[in-house]
């Protein structure tokens, strides 16, 4: 049995270190030290991290940095990046890194090197991706093709939305892009609601090809073009496929010719830029596309080579811990000050959470410390008229990263700096607040005193970049990556598996039959089960 992380000696360490410093202010550190503001900050890759506004001193972090060391983050650097099988409840290697390595680099899994596959697979799609930027691949009647639907869910949809919307600003205005990713019939019926299947491209984007609510769309997807189109030769202009599993592609009747491949060392949510991207590629073309990739392998480079106490992904990690298990915080909130980056939260929802909700270690034992934290967010300044009042006010500590931007891809007047005014403001606000003098200064009435206090000592992190571009997306998203892998590392959990996420796979398999009115066979379920689907049953046939 490996020695679980609350008995590492750095974690005694950092107990005790939590209980001398729990009572200090940020407004004090400030103050006895008029450099922490350029001192506790690092900058790599275009990303430039100001952690300053954080409950931390010197000593925090080199504990923290001795807790990542007695962790053994090091060693599991290395072995995902050696391509070893740190999937071990699935006895896969974990090599997203692989994906954006450029040509000419060596990465072996079983002894292969999988950087020419890599490569392979993006020049397939790079050619695909052309014919419909220049509108020479055809609908089955000759016209061109105006717009591209992605049925895929959780990994397969939430990246390439994600990115598409990160990047429109990049993208050919001239093509349209939908995403279809919800079992609802709603959602398929509203994406194409107004499309002509002569015109649309569906990918089907599943690494499996057997996601029940993506071969679900899919199939409404095709019975959809068939009514129009009246000829199954269209498929094959109407339906590309990007999987793992050529088999089923073929049944559904896509052409395999029409496959973009990758592997099963690629996690779902750590695909987007494999295949997973093609809709993204054909939005920004390959160039941007390939911008994007060295962004991730620049921060993947960092992060493999970057001594802990200037790494940006550990730093981000190791703070998270901090806040996590010494605090008590229970969430975590990500707050992009950029419109573009609306899908951004929701994406690192899926990374983290799925990634790191575990409650067993690698090797089996039962957990009795906190792992993931839930994470959430929306792009400033939205947040600030509805849930801020929480983080400023209420009674839970909520760390946040905020993401701002020095140039706007839209310069719209003194949109911009009104915008990064606000988001600067607001850090500003959570680390310093305003004392019951200071609001008493301003002649507030001595009865509303408290409720205009603001205690402050909220931490940050400030993530300042010059403008988003698909290079700096690209960092930004294997920033995230990289801190989920070194938190997984400390709580010893499996970041690559999801077995939380199957139950209820399968219990829905069980019941979709049951929902059926002829359903002839008692329900065997608890009482509460039972009951929701018998009426369900009646209200239905009304
Ligand atoms: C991600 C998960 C999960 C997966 C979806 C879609 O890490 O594995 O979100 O991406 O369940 O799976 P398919 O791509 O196989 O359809």
């Amino acid at each position: 049995m490996t020695t679980l992380c609350t008995h590492q000696p750095a974690w005694q360490a950092l107990q005790a270190h939590y209980q001398s410093i729990q009572q200090q202010h940020l407004r004090d550190w400030f103050a006895a030290d008029p450099a922490r503001g350029t001192e506790f900050t690092e900058a790599a890759c275009g990303l430039y991290l100001d952690y300053s506004k954080n409950r931390i001193s010197r000593e925090t972090m080199t504990l923290l940095v001795d807790l990542a060391d007695q962790s053994g983050l090091r060693q599991r650097i290395d072995a995902m990046f050696r391509g070893d099988k740190i999937n071990i409840t699935e006895d896969r290697a974990v090599l997203h890194v692989a994906l954006r390595a450029p040509r000419g680099a060596s990465i072996l899994v079983d002894g292969e090197n999988v950087v020419p596959d890599v490569h392979a697979v993006l020049d397939q799609m790079a050619a695909f991706a052309g014919k419909l930027r220049d509108r020479t691949w055809r609908g089955h009647t000759g016209l061109p093709i105006k717009t591209i639907v992605n049925i895929g869910i959780g990994g397969s949809d939430l990246g390439p939305v994600m990115a598409y919307e990160a990047l429109r600003h990049y993208s050919d205005r001239g093509l349209q892009f939908r995403f279809v990713s919800n079992i609802d019939g709603s959602d398929f019926s509203e994406a194409v609601h107004d499309l002509n299947p002569a015109e649309t491209l569906f990918i089907v984007a599943s690494k499996t090809f057997t996601t029940q609510e993506t071969l679900t769309n899919a199939h409404s997807a095709r019975t959809w073009c068939l009514a129009i189109l009246k000829d199954e030769a269209a498929i094959a202009k109407h339906f590309v496929a990007v999987s793992t599993n050529a088999t089923e592609v073929a049944k559904f009747g896509i052409d395999t010719a029409n496959m973009f491949g990758f592997w099963d060392w690629v996690g779902g949510r750590y695909s987007f830029d494999s295949a997973i991207g093609l809709s993204l590629m054909i939005a920004i073309g390959p160039d941007n596309y390939r911008d994007m990739l060295a962004g991730f392998h620049a921060m993947d480079e960092h992060f493999r080579t970057a001594p802990f106490d200037h790494n940006l992904p550990v730093i981000l990690g190791l703070l998270g811990v901090w806040y996590n298990n010494f605090f008590g915080a229970e969430t975590h909130a990500v707050l992009p000050y950029d419109h573009y980056l609306g899908r951004f939260s929701a994406y690192l929802q899926q990374l983290d959470m799925e990634s790191n909700g575990k409650r067993t270690t690698l090797d089996g034992q039962k957990i009795d410390y906190q792992t993931g934290p839930v994470v959430w967010g929306t792009p400033g300044t939205n947040g600030q008229h509805a849930y801020y009042q929480l983080i400023h006010q209420g009674t839970k500590l909520i760390p946040c990263d905020f993401i701002a931007f020095c140039r706007s891809l839209n310069p719209v007047g003194i949109h911009h700096d009104l915008l990064t005014a606000n988001c600067f403001a607001q850090t500003e606000a959570l680390a310093f607040g305003k004392t019951a003098d200071e609001v008493r200064a301003d002649g507030v009435a001595e009865a509303l005193v408290p409720h205009r206090t603001f205690d402050g000592n909220h931490p940050t992190n400030t993530i300042l970049v010059e403008q988003l571009t698909p290079y700096v997306l690209g960092t930004l998203v294997a920033l995230y990556e990289h801190k989920v892998f070194v938190q997984g590392t400390i709580w010893q959990v499996n970041s690559f598996d999801q077995w939380g996420v199957e139950l209820g796979k399968v219990l829905a398999k069980k019941i979709a039959p049951e929902l059926d009115a002829g359903h002839a066979a008692a329900l065997k379920h608890d009482s509460s089960t039972n009951q929701l689907i018998n009426l369900y049953r009646e209200k239905k046939r009304k």
